[in-house]
């Protein structure tokens, strides 16, 4: 099927191992943060099938929520809620990838928001290309490790990860090597990082409107009445060439995409390489 169609490019993406930090490497050896991290690593998890629900407005009047929360995982972005929204994006949520600004910003309420509890988390800041971890720890983006510390004490129990800049641009070489323009040095979307974090989670991933349906809009996001195309085609992140490239990897039928915005996509487990 789509492993026959792009094989190479299936592969590439197995290869590129999900990692996270682990408190091996310096800064965080000396900062005694092997006994901050979840002991669990991530990897622990398997599931059948898995769906990834993208926050694009397109999703709205979908009805797919049912669709979706028949999966055995769900993972969802940033601040995108379920409350109120049930009837097209579902209403379970097991995993949640954050970009650093959810951390940092007073505005999305870290320490406070249901959103961010009961689920196992990740976040990610972009670091320079070549940054080691030191460097990045001094001057993340956007100050994530404040916040991270704290919730690690606040839930000890909850599953929480920082994904390691090196497998971010990792994944930005593999987008970077299977696309023939140059791409602006960016790391990857949140959705484009979820999408391979799932593959190697699950046997099976369905991903809703990445790839947009009909429903298509300018509008950005589901949850807020704010407009601006770069949010479907990208301008920081190098969105459109990670979307050219999960419509190489498709799996799932023509109809499914554009009534949809369904891709389905083989998890790394099935797949021989
Ligand atoms: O918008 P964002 O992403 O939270 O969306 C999550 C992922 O869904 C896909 N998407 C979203 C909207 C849309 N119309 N089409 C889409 O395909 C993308 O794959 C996207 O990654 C991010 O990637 O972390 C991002 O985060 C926001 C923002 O920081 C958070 O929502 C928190 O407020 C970024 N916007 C800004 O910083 C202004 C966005 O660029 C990327």
């Amino acid at each position: 099927l789509g492993a026959r169609r792009a094989p190479q490019l299936y592969c590439d993406l197995k290869r590129t191992r999900v990692q996270t930090v682990d408190g091996t490497e310096e800064p965080f050896l000396s900062l005694g943060w092997a006994a901050l991290i979840p002991s669990q690593g991530l990897q622990a998890s398997e599931f059948q099938r898995c769906a990834v629900v993208m926050s694009s407005a397109a999703v709205l009047n979908s009805g797919l929520g049912a669709e979706i929360d028949s999966h055995d995982a769900v993972l969802r972005f940033n601040a995108a809620p379920t409350l109120g929204f049930e009837r097209d994006v579902g209403s379970k949520t097991t995993i949640r990838i954050i970009n650093s600004q959810i951390v940092a910003r007073p505005k999305h309420a870290f320490n406070s928001s249901s959103l961010y509890r009961n689920v196992t988390l990740l976040v990610w800041d972009p670091a320079r290309y070549s940054a080691n971890l030191t460097e990045w720890f001094g001057q993340p983006d956007f100050d994530l490790f404040t916040g991270y510390v704290e919730q690690r004490i606040r839930c000890p129990e909850q599953p929480f990860y920082i994904l390691h800049p090196q497998f971010l641009w990792a994944l930005w070489d593999r987008i970077q090597d299977n696309t023939e323009e140059r791409i602006q040095p960016n790391p990857p979307s949140s959705g484009f990082t979820g999408i391979v974090l799932m593959m190697s989670l699950c046997r099976e991933v369905s991903v809703y409107e990445f790839l947009p349906s009909v429903r298509r809009t300018d509008r950005c996001h589901y949850y807020e009445n704010y407009q601006d195309a770069a949010c479907t085609l990208g301008a920081y992140h190098p969105l459109l060439y990670e979307k050219l490239l999960i419509q190489r990897i498709n799996v799932g039928g023509r109809d499914q995409l554009t009534a949809k915005g369904k891709v389905t996509l083989s998890g790394f487990r099935a797949l021989r390489c």
